[in-house]
């Protein structure tokens, strides 16, 4: 169906991925449609900030393969602190290959995402069969990048959402605009006080993504790790986020 006017509350988009359903029920639950990004580097930050951000988001995304320290002692007390404070572990992977490497990437090598991760990224790119070897998690097919000079144009993005809305263990996307309701969108490049870095990233605010853009989740990495206070930022990213998606639904 094409994108509507009106944006569909959470609770009423019809997704059919259990991760998907357990996204919205931590969003509803929580009040948060906020995922933070623990872009850090070392396993003890990592901790730290999920101690700190964990009681207001829905989902950690990570990037295990730049912890300095990675070990399943890191995955085991992650599972344990997810559990407590009821979020998800995104492993943003960025699978971009055939499905028999992406398949090895996933279940072997140092970081044996299958085994720990509920969520994943991946780039539709290889086509359809590609995404079929992700089992037993979300997959999050990213159709647009947030970065200036992205080569994900509208042609691409096209034939990108098709893969996507054609794959069953695919429960949304990445994007910096409205797509299908039977998707979860899901934004990056988020950030109250900042316009961009001076490697490309380029930033727009909760207002926009859940007004403009009807996003369902918004990705903030260094607006929260990088602050002085990670839970106060964490706190002011999700109030702002949840009040943006209420006021979007009017
Ligand atoms: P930032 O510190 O808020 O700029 O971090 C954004 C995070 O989202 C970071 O982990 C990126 O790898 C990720 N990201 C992004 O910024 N833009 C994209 O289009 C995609 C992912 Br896909």
């Amino acid at each position: 169906a094409p994108p509507q006017m009106k944006r569909i509350p959470l609770e009423g988009k019809k997704i059919q991925h259990p991760i998907g359903k357990k996204l919205i029920e931590f969003a509803l639950k929580k009040k948060s449609n906020l995922i933070a990004s623990a872009d850090v580097i070392t396993s003890s930050e990592l901790l730290k900030l999920a101690e700190e951000v964990g009681d207001h988001v829905v989902a950690l995304k990570l990037h295990t393969d730049i912890i300095k320290d990675f070990s399943f002692d890191l995955i085991d007390k992650l599972k344990v602190i997810a559990k407590e404070k009821e979020f998800l572990l995104f492993e943003d992977r960025k699978f971009a290959d055939i499905g028999n490497t992406q398949e090895l990437q996933f279940k072997e090598g140092v970081y044996k995402i299958a085994d720990w991760a509920d969520m994943v990224t991946a780039h539709p790119i290889a086509g359809e069969e590609s995404l079929q070897v992700f089992e037993h998690v979300g997959v999050v097919a990213i159709v647009e990048m947030s970065s200036k000079g992205t080569l994900t144009d509208d042609y691409y993005i096209t034939k990108a959402l098709n893969v996507a809305e054609n794959s069953s263990n695919v429960l949304g996307v990445v994007a910096q605009r409205q797509v299908a309701d039977e998707l979860l969108l899901f934004t990056p490049g988020v950030n109250l006080s900042s316009k961009g870095d001076t490697k490309g990233q380029q930033y727009n605010t909760p207002e926009r993504v859940f007004k403009a853009y009807h996003t369902d989740f918004m990705i903030v990495g260094r607006g929260i790790y990088q602050s002085v206070n990670a839970k106060e930022s964490a706190i002011e990213y999700q109030t702002a986020g949840w009040n943006a998606y209420l006021e979007s639904l009017n």
